[in-house]
């Protein structure tokens, strides 16, 4: 099986935040999870270039060569995703050639199609949303998503795609279909195809811009950047450059990415593409229909301490920030278990630091390091002989609920899944008290030890998706081999029995330890 999955393309004219990680952590969790279910796994990040948004934060920052700005900030963003651990596959850069070549070879079939048009246009522009705002979208004569920014008024002559001739079929596509998710957002896309749907421009007169991709045998105008940049999900794969390598990953599986953008992911995009595919063979699928993205997952917007997460406020943490103080893994825990997935939530640094006490702390790193330590010091330094299935602790029902929240994309879940298992085991402890009943019945502790070593190596697998330092470090601590381990694969690693009785255990050292 392959699991083809990508983030959106984020704009430069920022450093990333923890909303922007936020996203690419849910992808890469979910990028290792199917690795580890032996899928053939792509994974794509990339930046968003060819936009105004970018030139004005050039500007802003005292800078004029536009290429020299584009390279460092896209820098910024492949560093910052490096250093946070996301295994992407590839990074695209929407300057690339590679994108561009597949840019053109897209816009002329859209052409052929006979979807494009050129048409004199007059409206408000939003050069925050890089979108054309209707009265209705307007609020006091601003857009409400950027209300410090004033609206430019554009009379230009413009490359128009139809994209109301997919009304229908959009509706089709978003009602007989689970393509958007979650479900509240499938009502609202459903709403805005149905009532609110018009063609839209997809260039602008070269003149008024400095950057962004030439029309296609008209230099005087450019292409309207988010017609460039949503094809970046088929150009990373090859579209426009390497045919075979498209059509090994095309159509991608799976997108996520914030509400905000919903409208261009599940509307526009699809539209292109069922156009495009009318005369591009290498779209279409044995029906001649369109390959679309197959499925959509918009998630909430999340506020820090309750106020939106903006440059003036100075609260656009960097990710790594809070890395360093409490781990890469910690974050990545608190981010996908505290934020319910596709719903808004908040940041708090003092929620962060809650659950990495009680919930990493002491509930998992507690569990793991009693356990290894009672094991090394009543059984030589080894694991115990014994198997004990009544003891509670092996829970498959538990573990295929893991498995199916992951499958079905929800972290959320599936972290809160494992955490009861977690709760579950260390009372386990506090019930048997193997400290006591070693004195008198070191047989029945044996078998306490054994399922409860063999779930911490379990709890491992099933928080590796998210959490793969801390399953290496739990392994290690079991005196199990890294490699060996990951090996197996999920199926293979959840089988209940994998410790070897009389093998020596590790070190045990605190997975979380204190804060200062
Ligand atoms: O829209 N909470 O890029 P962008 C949750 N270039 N997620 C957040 C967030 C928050 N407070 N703030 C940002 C663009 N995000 C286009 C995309 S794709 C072909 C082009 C995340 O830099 C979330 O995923 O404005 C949101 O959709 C994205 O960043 C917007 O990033």
């Amino acid at each position: 099986m392959k699991f083809y999955i990508n983030t959106p393309i984020y704009y430069v004219n920022d450093r990333p935040h923890i909303g922007h990680a936020y996203t690419t952590i849910v992808a890469d969790t979910l990028a290792r999870f199917h690795r580890l279910k032996k899928d053939d796994v792509f994974f794509s990040v990339g930046v968003d270039e060819n936009s105004q948004k970018n030139v004005q934060a050039m500007e802003a920052a005292g800078e004029k060569d536009l290429v020299a700005y584009l390279d460092r900030m896209a820098g910024v963003w492949k560093q910052t995703w490096q250093d946070s651990g996301i295994a992407f596959t590839d990074f695209i850069r929407t300057t690339e050639e590679r994108h561009q070549r597949g840019v053109e070879r897209f816009w002329n079939a859209v052409k052929k199609s006979g979807d494009i048009e050129l048409r004199e246009y007059e409206g408000w522009y939003c050069v925050g949303c890089e979108a054309f705002k209707t009265e209705t979208d307007m609020v006091e004569d601003k857009c409400p998503l950027h209300p410090n920014k004033n609206l430019e008024r554009l009379k230009e002559k413009n490359y128009f795609f139809k994209l109301t001739n997919y009304r229908q079929a959009l509706l089709d596509l978003i009602e007989k279909t689970d393509f958007v998710q979650p479900e509240s957002r499938r009502h609202e896309i459903r709403n805005y195809v149905k009532d609110h749907l018009a063609d839209i421009s997809i260039s602008r007169e070269a003149k008024s811009l400095n950057v962004g991709i030439s029309v296609p045998g008209d230099e005087s105008q450019r292409i309207y950047v988010w017609f460039d940049a949503l094809l970046n999900y088929l150009t990373v794969v090859g579209y426009g450059t390497d045919e075979e390598m498209f059509q090994k990953w095309w159509p991608a599986d799976f997108w996520v990415g914030g509400k905000d953008i919903l409208k261009f992911h599940c509307a526009l995009l699809p539209a292109m593409m069922m156009s495009a595919a009318k005369s591009d063979p290498l779209l279409q699928n044995k029906d001649g229909g369109a390959l679309l993205v197959k499925q959509c997952f918009a998630h909430g917007f999340f506020t820090i301490d309750g106020q939106k997460i903006s440059k003036s406020l100075g609260n656009a943490i960097d990710p790594r920030d809070l890395a360093s103080k409490y781990g890469m893994d910690a974050l990545r825990y608190f981010l996908l278990r505290e934020i319910t997935f596709g719903e808004d939530g908040d940041f708090s640094e003092k929620r962060l630091q809650e659950r990495y006490e009680s919930d990493l702390g002491n509930t998992f790193g507690n569990l793991v390091n009693r356990v290894i330590a009672m094991s090394k010091k009543y059984f030589d330094g080894a694991v115990p002989q014994g198997m004990n299935q009544e003891s509670g602790i092996r829970n498959e029902e538990l573990c295929a609920a893991v498995n199916h929240a992951y499958a079905s994309h929800r972290c959320d879940s599936a972290l809160a899944a494992i955490w009861v298992g977690l709760i579950r085991a260390n009372k386990t402890i506090e019930e048997a008290q193997p400290f006591k009943l070693i004195k008198t019945d070191p047989l029945a502790v044996a078998k306490i030890l054994y399922d409860l070593l063999e779930a911490c190596r379990w709890y491992a697998w099933m928080v590796y998706p998210v959490m793969p330092g801390t399953a290496e470090k739990i392994w290690a601590q079991l005196g199990l081999d890294r490699e060996k381990e990951l090996s197996k694969g999920w199926d293979e690693g959840l089988q209940w029995g994998g410790l070897i009785p009389g093998q020596p255990l590790g070190e045990p050292e605190p997975l979380f330890p204190r804060l200062p």
